[in-house]
């Protein structure tokens, strides 16, 4: 998976790891290579844009280079915004409710009934229904049908009335207990309103909570075009990326993020039922770039920042200068001390604290979605950035709205405490959720 871009990435940065230091220059013809690699593996132009606008960026306003070699740098920093780029935080299946319906759509062979059936296998516990959903192609019911048989899942064969099949199913579910339902929806060779219709009915009677597109890893950019059609017509929730263990250059996976907003939740490696990979994003970005050790390589630039940033970060708080950027850099420091709330349990006293782990990584995921501008100055957020953050975060406005006005409110109170010399350095707001 991924052979040729990890290939690549690796010889850059052999290359980039005998940099002695790292001027304009060299800083220059870093992101000129890193371009035409990013191209070769067929990533889409205007993703490369941004990925290098971004890698540059935070290169230029970083200078912890004393403890860290320059090479060692740009691929610390080549791994977060490549995470970043790929979703950021892991996003899995909402699987809430009971039973969770699942509604998998795409074009023709791009693998929504082998999918089906990995998604049966590995939640083998819900007792899942698998619901054949083209009855235009029996074939396409009798694989499914072989696929539930394999995966030891239920199985509804297609109706002419495939809306009313997909009701037909959920009341069976009901009856028989299944915890999860998946429609397997037919595929076209090309997206057509016919398809989008029926996909819209399916969507529009039978509410699944998730509806997810199924895209073949093989076609390159054309995933993205494939999932800006379906995205308009449909409530995606993310997507499934299939047929990584092939030749795949990996633009696709690279790209489909950055360029939809759709999050990947899932990468399928071969075809057999147990080839299916939940996706992490910085473990596909660390296995993309060749990096074995990024822990211990996190660990050097945690330490190398640690002592004197702390506290100039306590005496830009004070100062009312503490920015969005500082921000990110605290909640990474706590969050990489492990959990929360173990933590404050060994405190006397704060046991009872609520700290919302997940609010955390929520509030990470808006952060790193933000650009450096606005990280710096988040005044500048207005509406559409606003809307733009949120979409880029796998969160809402009122989220977005609400992280800025407690950090314009805690900024304010740091203001007023330090004019009275009440706020000792080191003391950092803690988020709650209303
Ligand atoms: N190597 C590999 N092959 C896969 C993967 N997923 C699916 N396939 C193969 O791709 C082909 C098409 O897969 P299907 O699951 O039938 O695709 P589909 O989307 O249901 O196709 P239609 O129902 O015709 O729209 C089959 O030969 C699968 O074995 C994968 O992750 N890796
Ligand atoms: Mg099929």
């Amino acid at each position: 998976m991924f052979e040729t871009l990890t290939d690549r990435f690796t010889k850059l940065q052999r290359r980039l790891l005998g940099y002695g230091r790292l001027s304009e220059k060299e800083i220059s013809d870093a992101m000129r290579e890193l371009r035409v690699v990013l191209l070769e593996a067929d990533v889409h132009y205007k993703v490369v844009g941004h990925f290098i606008r971004s890698v540059n960026a935070r290169l230029k306003e970083k200078d912890i280079t004393k403890a860290l070699k320059p090479g060692e740098l740009i691929n610390y920093t080549l791994f977060q915004e490549l995470t970043s780029l790929l979703g950021g935080r892991t996003r899995k299946l909402d699987l809430s409710a009971s039973p969770a319906v699942i509604s998998l759509v795409g074009l023709q062979g791009t693998g929504k009934t082998t999918f089906a059936g990995k998604l049966a296998h590995r939640f083998q516990n819900r007792r899942p229904l698998l619901v054949a959903c083209d009855p235009k192609r029996p074939a396409a019911s009798e694989q499914l049908k072989l696929v539930a048989q394999q995966a030891r899942a239920d199985f509804l064969p297609a109706a002419k009335d495939v809306v009313g099949n997909c009701l037909e199913s959920l009341r069976r579910a009901d009856r028989d207990g299944n915890g999860m339902v998946v429609f397997d929806t037919a595929g076209r060779l090309h997206v057509d309103d016919e398809l989008m219709s029926e996909l819209e009915a399916i969507q529009d009677q039978a509410k699944p909570g998730a509806t997810l597109l199924v895209l073949d890893g093989m076609v390159g950019q054309d995933a993205v075009n494939q999932a800006s059609v379906f995205s308009q017509r449909l409530k995606l929730s993310g997507c499934c990326m299939t047929k990584l263990d092939g030749d795949a250059r990996g633009g696709a996976v690279v790209s489909v993020r950055q360029a939809t907003g759709l999050p990947i939740q899932f990468i399928g490696t071969g075809e057999k039922l147990t080839d299916l990979e939940e996706f992490h994003p910085d473990r596909i970005a660390s296995r993309i770039l060749g990096l074995g050790d990024m822990k211990s390589l996190a660990e050097k630039v945690r330490s190398a920042t640690r002592p004197e940033d702390q506290k100039e970060m306590a005496e830009k708080f004070i100062k009312g200068k503490f920015d969005l950027e500082d921000f990110l850099a605290q909640l990474r420091s706590i969050r990489k001390m492990g959990s929360v709330s173990k933590l404050l349990a060994m405190v006397p006293g704060a046991g009872k604290l609520d700290v919302d782990e997940e609010e955390l990584v929520k509030v990470e995921a808006m952060i790193q979605s933000m650009t450096p501008l606005e990280r710096h100055d988040p005044d500048v957020i207005d509406g559409s950035r606003r809307r733009r953050i949120a979409e880029g975060s796998g969160t809402t406005v009122t989220d977005v709205n609400r992280l800025l006005k407690e950090f314009g409110q805690a900024r304010v109170l740091a203001k007023q405490l330090s004019g009275r010399g009440q706020l000792k350095p080191g003391r950092v707001p803690r988020l709650r959720r209303r």
